[in-house]
């Protein structure tokens, strides 16, 4: 068996998800290649040494070119705020390493763009942690709509709610909070969580042509952690968007982290001409379904409960109807990159699927601005 020693950069959530999928993909799947967990990468010695251990990585460093520059790394993983992301690509890129990186691919399009240039240039397989698409509902709900069994799609409808910046006091910045602070994280609550209803829904149903969005900052100045000052809070706290599809649906995208009482409510409701389909990640194992073309008397929706064998990924885990959960996305994206190496057949999204979403998030922060309809920019 082949092995794909792995450089992890960064130890926060991600980098646990992430190692995780590393270390069960080969029980579970039978792949060509074994993940070799080869170093972990960050700034703080004693942290990065304790994350090592715990999830047994053969050894340290602190200095991530460092690790790029090593001959016994295969691929890294970039699990370090989006500012950093086009940096360590780039250069990972050129030094011949596979890359995955964590959502949302950059900071923008056009640093996408760069990204996607470097590792096309050096021929490198790369991937996009958007790790949604493989729940195995999701996944179902993709070769349903493949099959036709929609029909023409109308209606694509999205959200992704959370609430845990809602206090004032809350500040921006530093370990675990950077998500607030629009120079390490290019955008709010758009290229954090809409980002994810844009992955799942360019997948699911294609090219998005232009779309109207508005945006809201709610709390307007936050303290920094880095400068201990009160500053300007430069992301957008919530964003509402419409959307039209190039294959003519029209869509109403949501995110926000102001919603009281939801912690990650992502759901997305797909209407076509025969049939629809509604998913739910607190319910992530179940896809709700509704066929036209069944018998009246017994019509209505269905709740598939997707844990059987001939359900997508579900043959690698229990007996059927037992269930699995967030983690298994990661583990099955993995396995899927794997895969994807040994056949030549790159594992989506690439960073080239990527920043499409990239561009939708720019159209959409640019609308936002102009309070006008924009147009997506092409990939090309
Ligand atoms: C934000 O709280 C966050 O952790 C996102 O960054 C992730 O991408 C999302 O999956 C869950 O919420």
């Amino acid at each position: 068996m082949k092995k794909l020693r792995i450089g992890l950069i960064g130890y926060g959530f991600m980098g646990r998800a992430h190692s995780n999928a590393y270390r069960k993909v080969g029980n579970f799947f039978d792949l060509d290649y074994e993940c070799v967990l080869q170093a972990a990468c960050a700034r703080d010695p004693e942290k990065v040494q304790a994350f090592a251990r715990t999830w047994g990585y053969q050894s340290v460093e602190t200095d991530w070119r460092k690790l790029i520059a090593r001959d016994d790394i295969d691929a890294v993983d970039i699990c370090v705020p989006n500012n950093l992301h086009a940096e360590i690509a780039i250069a990972a890129a050129r030094a011949g390493k596979m890359i995955l990186c964590e959502k949302p691919l950059s900071m923008n399009a056009a640093e996408g763009r760069r990204m996607v240039a470097a590792v096309e240039k050096a021929g490198v397989p790369n991937m996009v942690w958007y790790n949604y698409r493989r729940v195995p509902a999701v996944t179902l709900a993709k070769h349903l709509i493949d099959e036709g069994r929609l029909g023409k799609i109308f209606h694509y409808r999205a959200k992704f709610l959370q609430d845990w910046t809602i206090s004032a006091d809350l500040p921006q910045g530093g370990t675990g909070l950077w998500r607030l602070d629009v120079k390490a994280a290019g955008s709010g609550v758009t290229g954090d969580l809409l980002a994810h209803c844009i992955d799942t829904a360019l997948w699911l149903n294609g090219g998005i042509e232009k779309v109207n969005a508005m945006t809201e900052t709610f709390i307007k100045q936050r303290k920094h952690t880095l400068t201990g000052k009160v500053e300007k809070v430069g992301i957008d706290d919530a964003c509402a968007t419409l959307a039209r599809f190039k294959n003519g649906s029209l869509a109403t995208f949501e995110s926000t982290r102001y919603a009281r009482g939801h912690k990650a409510l992502y759901t997305l409701e797909i209407n076509g001409e025969h049939a629809s389909i509604f998913w739910d990640l607190h319910d992530l194992h179940r896809l709700q379904y509704f066929d036209h073309r069944d018998q009246g008397i017994v019509r209505g929706w269905r709740s598939i409960h997707v844990s059987d064998g001939d359900h997508p990924y579900m043959k690698h885990w229990w007996v059927p109807g037992l269930q699995i959960g967030y983690e298994h996305s990661f583990i099955h994206q993995v396995a899927d990159f794997l895969q994807g190496v040994a056949s030549g057949k790159p594992a989506s999204p690439t960073f080239r699927d990527a920043l499409e979403t990239q561009c939708v998030c720019d159209a959409i922060l640019k609308s936002a601005k102009t309070l006008k309809w924009e147009k997506v920019a092409a990939v090309k």
